[in-house]
């Protein structure tokens, strides 16, 4: 079939702000698997740019795809975007068949199939697999019920929600479809040629607010060797020079991280990595992470997310400010960046709070800080807690971990917003973060440093604007719940996990049923 994905263009400052794009790896996979099944398929992203919603359309309908496959990585504030672009492809093209995924459509279906009458169908969960079974069903003209993982609308307009689908068991069983990008198109990180791949999904983990970990199930890797040798090949043939790592959590075991870091050593490519990982995993690898830098890892974002215990325990965050700290300290003794995030309104905050926090996060010494505002996501157990808070920002876009979304009691917006302003400036400006960043004499860890600087001066400017010119908040705004619905933790992991060995006994089944076919179509 004639496939067309599409990346749309995103407002948030992670997508403008940069001036140098990332490809989107979760496109990237659904394309590979379908180009190996013989479909024709292609991929605009109009994130690179940007493109304008009109030129988004006029490249759409010149394309005259049989089916427009549509998502984004920053899935919930780039929902409303989807919803535009899609109802205007629609008005020009009314056959095209509209499948939209990723996370935060999996768990709005209902309401987002209700609301958006162009949609065809959504597919819930991981979409490797999916997509395959939901094009190889159109293209064979089979009903759309046998294909588990999906939401549809059936001809009479009625929506029809499938079973889950299973949990891919097997990462490397599917490929990225790296030949739907121009590699020279992407960059990140100051200039370096970059991509953005996947050695592991999931987390174990238990932190009440991320939108991430039930998303995947179960935490799962990629062979290491093969995952190195993908990274090698992408530098020799594309001339890739750096990974963003999407994973959760790459490092939850430490064999495999280490034969990981080992097969990147001896790949021997220069080839620069960043991602993100735990703090506790950083302690328990002290004696091996001479073997990340080596490996080419320049930076880790540490989700430390507070620096008090009793929100940490709260949030079941299962770290400690102790360990917190000697991570960051070990970080930088092998010369790896360390960014800290912290992360507002977990808590009524009062002034005294922040000052407490300020005081904390200078002695934390951490290289980088990012401050962020906690955003409910509907299918977490934090939702659940949140649920009757007050919504001050109604325009979904923005909720994307920059803008404030919850009231606090005790505090208005302006004060919030003032406070983690400071603080991230004070901490981020404090003379030992500007020895580093500017006579650093590492030059991996300078390079970092300076770009991260560039970076922030814009965001930080560009953010003052906004918030005082552009972002409109409301007072006595709804509650969370009468914003966005009942919480949905409990359905929180959006496939079926089968078990080995349920698996192996579907599959004998299977061969069985397949060989008394055989005999008695023989006989
Ligand atoms: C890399 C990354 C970035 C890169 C973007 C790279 C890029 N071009 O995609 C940068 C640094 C620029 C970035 C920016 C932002 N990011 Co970001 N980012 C990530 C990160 C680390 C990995 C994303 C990824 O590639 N995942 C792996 C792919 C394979 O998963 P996937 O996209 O979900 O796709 C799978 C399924 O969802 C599904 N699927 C997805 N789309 C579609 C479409 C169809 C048709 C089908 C059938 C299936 C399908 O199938 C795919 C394969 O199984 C995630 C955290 C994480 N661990 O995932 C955060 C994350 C996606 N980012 C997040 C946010 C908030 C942002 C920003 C809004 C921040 C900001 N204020 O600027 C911006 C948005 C702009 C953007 N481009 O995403 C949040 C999103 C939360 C949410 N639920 O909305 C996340 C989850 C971080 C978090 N901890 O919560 N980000
Ligand atoms: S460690 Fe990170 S990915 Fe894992 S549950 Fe906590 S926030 Fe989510």
């Amino acid at each position: 079939m004639r496939v067309l994905l599409l990346n749309p263009p995103h407002i948030a400052i992670g997508s403008r702000i940069p001036l140098e794009q990332l490809p989107p790896l979760g496109l990237l996979s659904i394309g590979g698997p379908l180009i190996d099944a013989g479909h024709d398929v292609e991929l605009l992203d109009a994130e690179v740019g940007p493109l304008t919603h009109d030129d988004v359309i006029k490249r759409v309908v010149a394309h005259r795809p049989q089916v427009l496959m549509i998502g984004h990585s920053g899935s919930t504030s780039a929902h409303t975007i989807v919803a535009e672009l899609t109802r205007r492809i629609r008005e020009k093209l009314r056959n095209v068949i509209i499948v939209y995924g990723g996370v935060f459509p999996t768990y709005h279906f209902r309401e987002v199939m209700q609301a958006e009458p162009q949609l065809d169908v959504i597919v819930r969960g991981e979409g490797e697999a999916t997509a395959l079974r939901l094009l190889d069903a159109l293209e064979n003209d089979e009903d759309l019920k046998a294909v588990d993982g999906i939401t549809f609308r059936r001809a009479d307009g009625i929506v029809v929600e499938n079973n889950p689908a299973e949990m891919i068991r097997d990462l490397d069983a599917f490929r990225v479809g790296w030949e739907l990008i121009d590699p020279s198109r992407y960059g990140y990180y100051g200039g370096k040629r970059a991509v953005v791949m996947q050695f592991s999904r999931g987390c174990p983990h238990h932190c009440n607010y991320c939108g991430q970990r039930g998303f995947w199930a179960r935490w799962r890797h990629r062979d290491p060797q093969k995952f190195a040798a993908e990274i090698a090949w992408l530098h020799r043939v594309h001339g890739v020079e750096l990974i963003n790592l999407a994973d959760e959590n790459p490092t939850v075991n430490k064999a495999l991280w280490r034969a990981f870091c080992e097969a990147m050593i001896a790949e021997n490519v220069p080839v620069s990595i960043i991602g993100s990982t735990r703090t506790g995993d950083i302690v328990r690898d002290a004696d091996i992470l001479h073997l990340y830098r080596q490996a080419g890892i320049e930076r880790f974002l540490l989700g430390i997310e507070n620096t008090d215990e009793a929100t940490l325990a709260k949030i079941k965050k299962g770290c400690d400010t102790t360990t917190d700290r000697e991570a960051i300290r070990l970080l930088h003794r092998h010369g790896i960046i360390s960014l800290a995030t912290w992360v507002a309104d977990f808590e009524e905050v009062t002034d005294r709070d922040f000052v407490r926090v300020l005081r904390q996060l200078i002695s934390y010494d951490a290289d980088q800080i990012t401050t962020m505002f906690v955003t409910p996501h509907r299918w977490t157990a934090f939702y659940r807690q949140a649920q009757s808070r007050r919504v001050i920002q109604l325009d979904q876009r923005l909720w994307d971990y920059k803008h404030q979304v919850l009231e606090s009691r005790r505090m208005p917006p302006w004060r919030v917003y003032l406070w983690v302003k400071l603080v991230e400036l004070i901490v981020q400006t404090r003379p030992r973060a500007l020895w580093r960043t500017f006579f650093n004499p590492d030059r991996a860890m300078s390079h970092g440093m300076r770009w991260y600087t560039r970076m922030g001066r814009r965001v930080w400017f560009h953010e003052m604007r906004n918030f005082l010119f552009n972002d409109r908040r409301v007072t006595n705004g709804p509650t969370l719940r009468q914003f966005w619905g009942a919480p949905q933790d409990r359905h929180e992991v959006p496939v079926r996990i089968v078990r080995a060995r349920d698996q192996r006994s579907k599959s004998a089944q299977s061969w069985l049923s397949r060989v008394k076919h055989d005999l008695t179509s023989s006989s």
